[in-house]
């Protein structure tokens, strides 16, 4: 068990409202993430941080279009608007965010041939981002995810935790969908098989 923390996913300008790839109400989290930071101990950020010619912008795949899905050698992706490229605005924390206090930032996305949407894995499930040995070598066993999207970046985060052995929690007040395809309650029974409590 040991200690906990609190994860916060890409709560950034383009998963928000105006954004290149904008949540439905992505920014009305903004209250219940700033209250979970200020009531927890650990808080650790995530940020989606894309070189800018990215293998999951379909702007890169010739006739392609964003939201349509290809094969790529680590298995299927789903191609997105360019969104949270490297050092852009769109890729900036949102700025109502209160993420002084977080003690690690894990950025994400950054291989050109490789998308990340868990904290934890890249897209091939494999590769790790070094999170899971941070929390470790802290003590940190139980975690409280929110932030965006649920059924992309969280859900896959999630269920990486569980996975790994992590007790998790999502506030789903915390955040907010995509829900492409049905994608939102697929993997809201995906998170609960793993064992992930769903607050
Ligand atoms: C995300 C799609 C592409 C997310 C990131 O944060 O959920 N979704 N990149
Ligand atoms: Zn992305």
């Amino acid at each position: 068990m040991g200690q906990e923390a609190l994860i916060v996913i890409d709560v950034q300008n383009d998963f928000c409202p105006g954004g290149a790839l904008a949540v439905v109400d992505g920014d009305k989290i903004l209250p219940v993430v700033n209250d979970l930071i200020g009531s927890f101990e650990h808080v650790i950020l995530t940020q989606d941080w894309h070189p800018d010619r990215h293998s999951s912008f379909a702007s890169v795949h010739k006739g392609r279009e964003p939201f349509q899905t290809i094969q790529m050698s680590y298995g299927e992706q789903t191609l997105w608007p360019d969104h949270c490229v490297q050092g852009s605005g769109g890729a900036a924390f949102h700025p109502a965010l209160k993420w002084t206090k977080a003690e690690l930032i894990v950025r994400k996305g950054f291989r050109n041939d490789i998308d990340s949407y868990s904290a934890f894995f890249e897209n091939d499930r494999a590769t790790p981002t070094g999170l899971a040995g941070y929390l470790r070598e802290r003590g940190i066993g139980t975690l409280t995810l929110v932030g965006l999207a649920t059924d992309f970046c969280v859900a896959y985060s999630v269920l990486d935790a569980a996975r790994l052995g992590f007790d998790v929690t999502v506030r789903l007040d915390g955040c907010r969908a995509i829900d492409l395809g049905g994608s939102m309650q697929a993997m809201t029974e995906r998170m609960r098989e793993a064992g992930a409590t769903l607050a």
